[in-house]
């Protein structure tokens, strides 16, 4: 790495990259308040390309929301519904199945499944979610429900975190996406979504679903009241729990949009700072293989830009992405194989189509 950097803070910290030397919350904090958008863009690089050259992963993925009823009342949703309310839905089984079977004719390998926080769901539904999926996809992977979703599934079966999961995996999950950490600190918490597992829970969920073979992803939720402290303690203690299980496969950065919640005189992430989400994710989460640039948030666009600001990863063609779509996104609901490899291949990278576990297809 042989760069003159305008912010000359930045120096120490790349030397320490260089010389492998894990990054402090200082030199989080330093990241994300430098203005210096190509020093750290060029040293994040440098480790995405130290990682995985100059390739970019995308997986042929279906996103399937399962009822959006939910108890949570988090301020910064907008796909949330009360029973009863316009607009609330919980897909039957059989709705599943047919949605499954619209795109058959399709070369899905994964199958994104998440909801709301729905008490009336009884344990039976979910494993009957993930054998439908199974029975009419056997070749796609099962990357179903937040930790915070398998939090209720243990209370509504009586069931410990372990014996949920283990049930669950015997029905045929795979995976865990990474959603529902939101940020990490309890200031935030209390004001924005106080009903939903805290911070330790939410670890102690993944530690156990990793100590039980599956593999998740991590999220954190930017953009609304957060400050870059908060952020950088969070990745922290995504990284603490890595260095435990070793079981987080991607980190995603989730650029917050206002749009139908009760936060929306919030504007929406610059470009600046979707850009450095994902550059102080990958120098700060160094026990992390992944970096998605979710094009869904950030934009096509910018997405492909990110691609050389240390993320790896476009996420997936998604075909119909609701959380983010009903909070204002104005960004497509699905892309074609196509268009992701023109995306990658025009930002300049080697586009690998992969499975959920990042083996190439
Ligand atoms: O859990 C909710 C967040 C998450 C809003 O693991 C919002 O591969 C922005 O977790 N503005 C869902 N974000 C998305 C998610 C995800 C996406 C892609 C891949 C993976 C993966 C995971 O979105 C929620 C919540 O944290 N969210 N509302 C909003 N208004």
């Amino acid at each position: 790495m042989n760069i003159s950097f305008l912010d000359k803070n930045l120096e120490k910290i790349a030397a320490k990259v260089i010389d492998n030397n894990r990054l402090d919350f200082n030199d989080g904090v330093t990241l994300y308040k430098s203005s210096d958008i190509i020093g750290i863009g060029s040293i994040a690089d440098y480790v995405k390309t130290k990682l995985h050259n100059n390739c970019a992963y995308f997986v042929y993925n279906q996103h399937i929301n399962y009822t959006n009823i939910c108890s949570s009342k988090c301020k910064f949703c907008a796909f949330a519904k009360d029973r009863g309310e316009t607009g609330a839905f919980t897909f039957s089984i059989k709705e599943i199945e047919d949605k499954l079977k619209e795109r058959i004719d399709e070369p899905v390998r994964e199958i994104h499944v998440v909801g709301g926080i729905n008490s009336e769901l009884s344990i039976d539904y979910y494993t009957d979610l993930i054998k439908t999926i199974k029975k009419i996809r056997p070749n796609a992977v099962v990357k179903a429900f937040t930790a915070v979703e398998i939090d209720n599934i243990s209370k509504i079966s009586g069931l410990d975190i372990e014996n949920t999961i283990s049930v669950l995996k015997d029905a045929g999950l795979e995976m865990m996406p990474g959603g529902g950490a939101e940020i990490m600190s309890s200031r935030v918490r209390k004001k924005l979504f106080p009903n939903k597992i805290s911070a330790p829970e939410w670890l102690d969920v993944m530690k156990i679903a990793h100590r039980a073979g599956i593999v998740s992803n991590a999220t954190m939720l930017y953009g609304h009241i957060e400050t870059i402290e908060e952020r950088v303690r969070h990745l922290i203690k995504l990284r603490e729990l890595q260095d435990k299980t070793n079981g987080f496969s991607a980190f995603i950065p989730l650029a917050f949009h206002s749009k139908n919640t009760s936060m929306s005189d919030i504007d929406r992430t610059t470009g600046i700072d979707d850009l450095k989400n994902i550059a102080v994710a990958r120098l700060m989460l160094d026990n992390f293989a992944h970096i998605k640039a979710y094009w869904v948030m950030i934009g096509e666009k910018l997405a492909q830009v990110a691609l050389s600001f240390g993320a790896d990863d476009l996420d997936g063609t998604i075909i119909e992405e609701k959380i983010t779509h009903m909070a204002g996104a104005e960004t497509s609901k699905g892309l074609s194989r196509e268009k992701m490899l023109y995306l990658i291949k025009s930002a300049g990278k080697t586009p690998i189509e992969r499975d959920s576990f990042y083996n190439p297809v």
